[in-house]
């Protein structure tokens, strides 16, 4: 018996349309995340007319742009990417929480890939880390989880 196995890889997603969405709160950050997304889709054979950046003030506002731009621009896939760091304030449960669970809704209700690179951190430090540094670069793993699942959901049912 041979079981059928449905799988994503890095190459089907290549002529699919991007939606990146960035939180500009914390830019120094954030934006290094952006470039490793657009690097990450660039070397998988993305080409940048297929790639749009949209700007939020802040991770909170986020996921309402996420969906305006799911919506009306019909990508096939957002890439989400911001960071919310603790720095000490309640605040940040509020911001952090908000941003996933807003993320979550908009992947489900508009039936597309919405690829998490927002981080939530305790400190400067670990974002620098994840941000490009030693802990990698989670705008670049978030665009690669979007090119696979864009990838995977095409053979969904074939
Ligand atoms: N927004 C972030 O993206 N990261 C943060 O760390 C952050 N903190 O800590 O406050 C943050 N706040 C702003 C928030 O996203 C909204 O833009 C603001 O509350 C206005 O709605």
């Amino acid at each position: 018996m041979t079981v059928k196995v449905v799988e994503g890889d890095f190459l089907q997603g290549a002529s699919a349309k991007y939606a990146i969405v960035v939180g500009r709160f914390n830019s120094f950050v954030v934006e290094s995340l952006l470039e490793g997304a657009l690097d990450a889709l660039r070397r998988h054979g993305v080409a940048e007319s297929q790639i749009t950046v949209y700007r939020a003030p802040g991770a909170f506002e986020i996921p309402l742009l996420a969906q305006q731009v799911a919506a009306r621009t019909k990508p096939d896939a957002v890439i989400a990417l911001g960071a919310v760091i603790r720095g000490g304030t309640p605040h940040f449960e509020y911001v952090a929480g908000e941003c996933a669970k807003g993320l979550g809704q908009v992947s489900l209700q508009a039936g597309i890939p919405v690829a998490f690179g927002v981080l939530t951190v305790d400190s400067i430090e670990q974002a620098i880390e994840r941000s490009g540094t030693k802990a990698g670069n989670k705008g670049a793993e978030a665009a690669l989880s979007a090119l696979e699942m864009v990838g995977l959901l095409q053979q969904v049912g074939e």
